[in-house]
């Protein structure tokens, strides 16, 4: 299915007063203040966040999967269902697929498939947390720094094999996130599987194309409940400057133990220039991976206001590479992630009001108060229209969980696909 953009700018005509109304409302008042409404917009239209294939289907916990209905079972629909997602909110103009669960059949079909709903490929994602099919080694005790070496070659193997296929199709990134680890004190040494990660890593990297980046997740727990190899920032930090220049920490929101201060997390990588990719999602106890922003929306602000920060100060750091990942059992996966993109954006926008010297000049005169102020005002600002304004400028729906709704688009889905097509991944 695919949405028509005459249809989008029709309902958006319908709703366009309204949204004029409260947009020449908050853009006076910004404007007043001192703020570049234009430069804000334009911002927002660019930002654009790559939705992982396997989010595309209902996730499952370990007691149980309840199947979404419609789901996408093949990379074709996959890739269809996030071009309804971009169609709607501009703002979802990429694909990250994980190997070998989507592995291409015909290359060139799905570039020009994906280029047809102008969605790029960005980072591939290795899978060394499950056993494949015939593998002849198993990752029941890790993978990239098992003991045995001809695991290790297997998964560094497996990891050359997904640079191959991104290149084909225009990735210029290989996320890497290892479940190793170890379940029971004692179970592993330490120090041996730190550095055979390291060797493996280092094996990878030099197989990587100049003009790729690696990206080293981080997480502290699950599915290994004693220790992981490469646990918090620090570790993922090391291992990037061991690889080099064009290794980098990925930062997973739902990676970090309770109470993390992921926001001064972000603020070091970006100093030190090794903040490579992000993941978005959101958590109250562990790695639950719920609609990003459901649950600590002003903690995902202040992560934004280093990210901006970073982003205007620090040259030494690239663009990150922004993805969304999360999963959850019970909603309408692309419902879902029209949420989360929206709450993506609406912290972006509000970190973006954030008058930065102002804020240096209150630091610098230690003023407390003043500084929590400038963070306030702008979080508390509902930025909606300017998300809005973004949209429409780009073609996008004003509303695009209403327009998804309106159109129809799950039950068009169903009737296409079927009540019991199943999605690939988790
Ligand atoms: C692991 O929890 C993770 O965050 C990694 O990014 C994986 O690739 C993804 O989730 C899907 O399993
Ligand atoms: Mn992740």
């Amino acid at each position: 299915m695919r949405i028509d953009k005459e249809r989008i700018q029709e309902q958006n005509r319908k709703d366009i007063k309204s949204h004029q109304e409260k947009f020449d409302f908050l853009s006076n008042t910004l404007v007043k203040g001192g703020g570049d409404v234009h430069d804000i917009i334009n911002k927002l239209a660019e930002f654009q966040v790559a939705i992982p294939s396997w989010a595309l289907g209902a996730g499952g916990t370990r007691f149980g999967r309840f199947s979404f209905q419609g789901e996408p079972s093949s990379l074709e629909q996959k890739i269809d269902d996030v071009g309804i997602i971009h169609a709607l909110t501009q703002t979802a103009g990429a694909i990250s697929l994980h190997i070998p669960w989507d592995i291409p059949q015909d290359y060139e079909a799905i570039k020009q498939l994906a280029s047809s709903h102008n969605i790029v490929f960005d980072a591939v994602n290795s899978n060394t947390f499950q056993d494949q099919k015939n593998a002849k080694e198993s990752y029941k005790f890790g993978s990239l720094s098992n003991r045995d070496k001809a695991v290790r070659n297997q998964a560094v193997q497996h990891n050359l094999d997904v640079i191959d296929i991104g290149n084909k199709l225009g990735s210029k990134s290989l996320t890497v996130w290892l479940a190793d680890g170890s379940n029971f004190p004692g179970q592993i040494n330490f120090q041996n599987a730190l550095q055979n990660t390291q060797d493996s890593l280092k094996d990878i990297y030099r197989a990587l194309p100049e003009d790729w980046k690696l990206f080293i997740e981080y997480k502290p727990y699950e599915p290994n409940f004693y220790s992981t190899v490469i646990q918090d920032w620090g570790t993922s930090f090391m291992l990037a400057n061991e690889c080099g220049e064009n290794a980098y920490t990925l930062v997973d929101l739902g990676h970090h133990l309770p109470n993390s201060n992921i926001e001064q997390i972000v603020a070091t990588l970006m100093l030190k220039g090794k903040l490579g990719g992000f993941h978005f999602n959101d958590s109250k106890y562990g790695d639950d991976d719920v609609t990003v922003g459901s649950i600590k929306p002003y903690a995902l602000f202040l992560t934004f206001n280093e990210l901006v920060y970073g982003m205007n100060n620090n040259p030494q750091n690239p663009y990150p590479a922004w993805m969304i990942d999360a999963s959850h059992n019970i909603k309408d996966p692309l419902e879902d992630l029209i949420q989360s993109l929206e709450a993506v954006q609406e912290a972006y926008a509000k970190a973006l009001l954030i008058d930065q010297e102002q804020l240096r000049n209150a630091q610098l005169e230690n003023d407390v108060v003043q500084c929590q102020e400038i963070l306030q005002n702008a979080y508390r600002t509902d930025v909606r229209p300017l998300l809005q304004e973004a949209r429409l400028i780009s073609g996008g729906a004003l509303s695009p969980l209403n327009a998804y709704r309106l159109f129809k688009v799950r039950e068009n889905l169903i009737n296409k696909r079927g009540k019991n097509s199943i999605a690939t991944g988790l």
